[in-house]
This record gives structure tokens, C-alpha cells and sequence, in this order.
């Protein structure tokens, strides 16, 4: 199994959407909803650009850990779920496979309403799931966080809230100009075994799950490759990526996996959507209270009036404990639905 490489738009804002092969089933991972650094407006485009079977989204779909900090959401985070929701009423299948930073979806209270999210958003919240190709094969869907050894897994959290605090506020220079510092990259130059022992754990996850395969995510490295007779899949990111490329996995209608590559959005000047530099910091100020509150929140809005429920029922998940901006869309048209909110305010105890 070679991978394959879709066709490649050199500015997807500019030119027409380039045509992606038809697909079974797509698997995106590592979304990161909240994070600064993600690039979410590249995977509007790429949703937009074709018509999946399936949807998988493979972990790490909402960032809870900046979220839960500080309420971060965007117009292009409102066009996504706007996009899961047409999705949904075409009755393509969504399944949301949990991760380690949208942890909270793995929680009891959580647990409870993943019926309701399933009827009435078409959203099935899974830790991992077994799909099944054109070809009959069965291939172990999970996000890979389960690979790490404990240590790692008690230390990513606060490594990742250190390297935010230093790189939101702009303290870490760029190493040179239109290069920044990369954990992802540190990790790989200091200990180029991690990744491989990633693999080799997924594989031999799927071994003992009696998978034919596996698709993964979590290390933000993507990967297809066949080992001992299986397929390995590691459906990368949609943060800021190295050498401008977001990637995913694809399933054609025969069965076989390809990997797709898709352009990071260019910015205005030039870079790639990105955490604030050090001028966009300074420019923002400093993120008291008073600073928040002083910022005009962004006006954001949905199409689909489940796209503003939907939305609200994350929040209440990761509300943030500073009272901060609080940018929830409104739909085109806000029928206020009552009954819904009743619904959704068990979770606020959550
Ligand atoms: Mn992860």
C-alpha cells in the first residue's frame, strides 16, 4: 500500500477547489477546536472539496485544556460544525473518536448523553471503533493517546500548558524568520525512536484487537505504511503544519487507504495560520480580565440553528473558570429553544 497523494492546490483561496478522489470513509484527527494554532478554515475547504461516506474524527477534535483555561471560537469554528450538521442531513455517518485533550467527552456525566448527541446531531462519541473497508477488512479507529507510557501522559498535559503560555505570549523567538519552534520537531530531532515506538505500540494494538489495521492520530505525524501485513494510519493534524501540509486519511470506494494533502491557510501576510507571534501578542495585550472584557467580541453565527446548540453544549462542557469573552453564535435565525437548554444544563455541573 504506496500512499497516494491527492491533487495539490497551490493557493485554495484563489483557485477552484481541486477535485478529491471519492471516498468510502475520511479520517481527520487532531482538529484542535480552541488552539490558537489550529488551521481550521484548511479543513472547511477540504470538507467542502469532498463527499465522504464516513466521517471519523479521530481524537483531539476540541482542544478542552485551552479551552477549559481560556473560551476561544472562532467564525471558521462555527462554518465546521455548520458543515458537520449538512453532513448529517445528508445522513453521512460522523463518528467522534474521544482524545486526550477533549478527555472530558470520556467522563461519566458526558458518557450519558452521548445518545442524545447521536439522535439529535447525527454524532456518534466513541473512545474507539472497529470500520470496516469496501474490502472487508477491519480496521481499529482510536486516537493513540493509550500508546503513551504514564509518565508521558502525566507530563504532556503540563509541557503543553507551559509551551502555550510561552508561545502565546510571544516569549519563545521564531528560530529564524518563517520557522518556529516545533515540539513536535524538538521530540523528532532529540528522540527520532518516539515516533516509531507510537507506531509500533498502534501496531501491536491492532494485533491483539485482531485488526486488519489501524487509524490513529495523536503525534501529529502522518503515516501509511503497511507492517506485518497491516495498515498503519496516522492521520496527522490541522495545526500549524511543517512544510504548509495538513493531512488526512482517505478510504476510496475499492477499499484502499490513501493519504491526502491539503494546503495550510495562507495568511494575509503570507505565513501560515499560526499561534500569535510576538507582535500579535503585544498588539492583543495583556490577557487580564479587563483586557478580555474591553475586546469587542467577535459577532459569530451559525446556518444551522443545532449548529448554536450543539456549540453550547461544549461550552458547557469546557466552561472556562475565568469569566472571559463569552462569543457563543447566534443561528441566521434564533428560535430560542427552551426545551434544549433544560436539556443541556445538567452538563454545567459536569
Ligand atoms: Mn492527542
Amino acid at each position: 500500500m504506496s500512499p497516494a497523494t491527492a491533487s495539490l492546490p497551490t493557493a485554495p483561496a484563489a483557485t477552484p477547489r481541486p477535485s478529491l478522489p471519492r471516498m468510502r470513509a475520511l479520517f481527520i484527527s487532531d482538529l484542535h477546536l480552541g488552539y490558537k494554532g489550529a488551521d481550521i478554515r484548511a479543513l472547511n475547504e477540504m470538507l467542502k472539496a469532498c463527499e465522504p461516506e464516513h466521517l471519523y474524527l479521530v481524537g483531539d477534535v476540541f482542544d478542552g485544556w485551552k479551552l477549559e483555561k481560556r473560551w476561544y471560537w472562532t467564525q471558521d469554528y462555527c462554518d465546521l460544525i455548520d458543515i458537520l450538521m449538512s453532513l448529517r442531513r445528508r445522513r453521512v455517518p460522523i463518528t467522534l473518536i474521544t482524545g486526550n485533550h477533549d478527555e472530558k467527552l470520556r467522563e461519566v456525566i458526558p458518557k450519558l448523553f452521548r445518545p442524545l448527541i447521536l439522535c439529535r446531531y447525527g454524532i456518534r462519541i466513541e473512545e474507539r471503533c472497529m470500520h470496516r473497508t469496501a474490502r472487508g477488512k477491519k480496521l481499529l479507529v482510536i486516537h493513540g493517546d493509550q500508546f503513551d507510557g504514564a509518565l508521558w501522559r502525566g507530563g504532556s498535559k503540563i509541557a503543553d500548558q507551559v509551551w502555550g503560555w510561552l508561545t502565546e505570549r510571544g516569549l519563545i523567538p521564531p528560530p529564524r524568520p518563517g520557522r518556529r519552534w516545533s515540539l513536535r520537531r524538538a521530540i523528532n530531532r532529540e528522540n527520532g525512536s518516539l515516533n516509531e515506538r507510537h507506531v509500533s505500540a498502534a501496531l501491536r494494538r491492532a494485533i491483539h484487537d485482531g485488526a486488519d489495521g489501524i487509524v490513529f492520530g495523536h503525534s501529529h505525524v502522518p503515516i501509511l505504511d503497511r507492517r506485518e501485513g497491516r495498515a498503519v494510519a496516522n492521520c496527522g493534524a490541522w495545526t500549524v503544519a511543517d512544510g504548509g501540509m495538513h493531512t488526512a486519511i482517505a478510504e476510496t470506494p475499492e477499499g484502499r487507504l490513501e493519504m491526502l494533502h491539503w494546503p495550510s491557510t495562507p495568511r494575509h501576510n503570507g505565513k501560515t495560520a499560526a499561534p500569535c507571534t510576538r507582535d500579535e501578542a503585544r498588539q492583543e495585550g495583556p490577557r487580564s480580565e479587563t483586557a478580555e472584557h474591553a475586546l469587542p467580541a467577535p459577532v459569530l453565527s451559525v446556518q444551522d440553528p443545532d449548529s448554536a446548540r450543539l456549540i453550547r453544549y461544549v461550552y458547557a462542557l469546557w466552561r472556562p473558570m475565568q469569566p472571559g469573552m463569552r462569543n457563543l453564535p447566534r443561528p441566521a435565525a434564533s428560535p430560542a429553544d427552551a426545551s434544549t437548554k433544560a436539556a443541556l444544563r445538567p452538563t454545567v455541573a459536569a
